[in-house]
């Protein structure tokens, strides 16, 4: 079998085994598997003296691993300038917070140019190269223009926004030109496919084809591969390790019904209008003061990236005022923890609590709802309460709780449903959700987008024109 190369902004190194979750752990195996190699930034920042630092090669469990820093430089117009602070809030609907400086946009090129100089030298003929998410938007361009005709496929994690949200990005055209240099474009849901072909179909004159679009020439195959996780892990964690801190939880809520929500501290994942929903709860229902508590997990991220430190700030003081309010000497109603706990901690509180509530904005597709189903007790599991802008909202609605995060009302009525939800309905509503996840897990996700990666048709061929409109801010 040909060798699998994983291209992504971190490289985080994981053995399956290890308690780490996500990508790290789904790409593992197909990784071992080929003999393959993970290319990317090692999370360290370097001085601007040397603009290219050397790349450092190391295997771990049958993986070469190639690393490298990136300068202050980089650091600063690629990472939290365009990736985060143009692509990601506009990605996520917020045109309104996108910040766009031309300085970062011809720095986040620079970065992927940088990212596909580096793996050239490195590639063997029949590679399959599999690159992840929005900081690597023109990598597969600059591939080209190298003269790699090696087979790229590029999945991402994030929606893909309207095409009126998109335009909103000044060099929306150019970005959707160097995304069409892949051979395979990999969506969370069918909602972001079809974002991105109307986007090509209006603006870049493509015309759809049976599983994809023809653009400039070029056959680009697209497609939805919602991400999953391992269903059986994540029971069996949320069923081991009994820790301390869980045991402390459980003992402190005597008889009381739990809310967990566990979240990165971003301003997509809607935790203000959550805090608000519960607060409404406890004001229209007297029934549960007293009688239900809400922990909120949210470590910090992003802290220097515009609109983070807001975000943390908004929490503090609306978590202040609900439990100044509310509380009472014998029960704190909300317990917001702005900091990480161990898978080993999460899955346990997750399994303890009687609602998963998961209400973002807008999310690629919330893998934190697909983990609180997992980790239920079939015999008596609790209730998944989702956000429709959730990519998991395509796949879970039926037996979910939909709410829409915009309204306060709407999401403490759903709270009190699920609160009182009766068990044969819970039971019922759980199994659905598990024949689900079981169906469409992360080995599932990983083989289905592999497998297309290496049927896509033609490859290699550069599109039309070469090096793109990419060159017009002069790199
Ligand atoms: C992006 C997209 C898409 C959370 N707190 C802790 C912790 N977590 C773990 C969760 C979950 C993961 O982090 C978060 O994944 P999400 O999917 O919820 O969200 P993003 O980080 O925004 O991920 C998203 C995902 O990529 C995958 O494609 O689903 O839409 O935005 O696994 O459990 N883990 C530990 N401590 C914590 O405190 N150990």
């Amino acid at each position: 079998m040909s060798r699998l190369i994983v291209v992504s902004n971190r490289v985080t190194q994981a053995s399956a085994g290890k308690a780490t979750g996500g990508l790290a752990v789904g790409v593992h195996d197909a990784l071992q598997g080929s003999g393959g190699m993970w290319l990317g930034w090692n999370g360290e920042v370097s001085s601007d003296d040397n603009p290219n630092p050397p790349s450092a090669s190391a295997t771990h469990d049958g993986i070469d691993y190639c690393t490298f820093p990136l300068t202050h430089r980089d650091y600063d117009r690629y990472y939290r300038g365009f990736s985060n602070a143009t692509l990601w809030p506009a990605f996520h609907y917020r045109a309104d917070i996108s910040r766009y400086r031309r300085e970062d946009y011809e720095g986040y090129l620079q970065v992927n140019r940088d990212f596909a100089r580096r793996l050239a030298p490195m590639l063997k003929p029949d590679d399959v190269i599999w690159v992840h998410d929005y900081h690597l938007l023109a990598f597969g361009r600059y591939c080209r223009d190298m003269g790699i005709t090696n087979r790229i496929g590029f999945f991402l994690h994030i929606p893909f926004p309207a095409a009126e949200v998109f335009r909103t990005v000044p060099p929306h055209r150019e970005l959707a030109q160097a995304m069409c240099a892949y051979d395979l474009l990999g969506f969370q849901t069918q909602a972001d496919e079809h974002a991105f072909t109307d986007y090509c179909v209006r603006f870049l004159n493509a015309s759809r084809e049976d599983h994809g679009m023809s653009v400039e020439g070029r056959q680009v195959r697209t497609g939805a591969y919602p991400i999953g996780i391992d269903p059986d892990d994540v029971a069996r964690m949320s069923r081991a390790n009994r820790t301390r801190q869980v045991v402390a939880l459980k003992s402190g809520l005597a008889d009381r019904k739990l809310i967990i929500s566990v979240d990165r501290l971003d301003y997509s994942k809607g935790i203000v209008e959550r805090f608000n929903a519960f607060e409404r709860l406890l004001e229209h229902g007297p029934g549960h003061r007293g009688s239900v508590s809400f922990v909120q997990i949210a470590p910090t991220s992003r802290s220097d990236v515009l609109g983070y430190r807001e975000i943390r700030r908004d929490l503090e003081r609306s978590a202040g005022r609900i439990n100044g309010k509310w509380g009472e000497l014998a029960w704190t109603p909300l317990r917001y923890m702005n900091r990480s706990y161990e898978r080993s901690v999460l899955m346990p509180l997750m399994r303890a609590s009687q609602v998963g509530l998961v209400t973002p904005l807008r999310d690629g597709m919330n893998l934190v709802a697909k983990e609180y189903v997992a980790a239920q007790p079939p015999e008596d599991p609790g209730v998944l309460v989702l956000s429709e802008f959730a990519g998991a909202a395509c796949e879970m609605k039926e037996g979910a709780l939909l709410v829409n995060p915009y309204d306060v009302e709407g999401m403490a009525l759903t709270l009190d449903r699920a609160l009182r939800m009766p068990l044969a309905e819970r039971a019922q509503r759980h199994e659905v959700l598990m024949r689900r996840l079981r169906a469409y897990d992360l080995a599932q996700w990983r083989d289905s987008f592999l497998a297309d990666l290496r049927n896509a048709g033609q490859h290699g061929a550069p599109g039309g024109r070469p090096a793109l409109e990419l060159q017009a801010v002069g790199l």
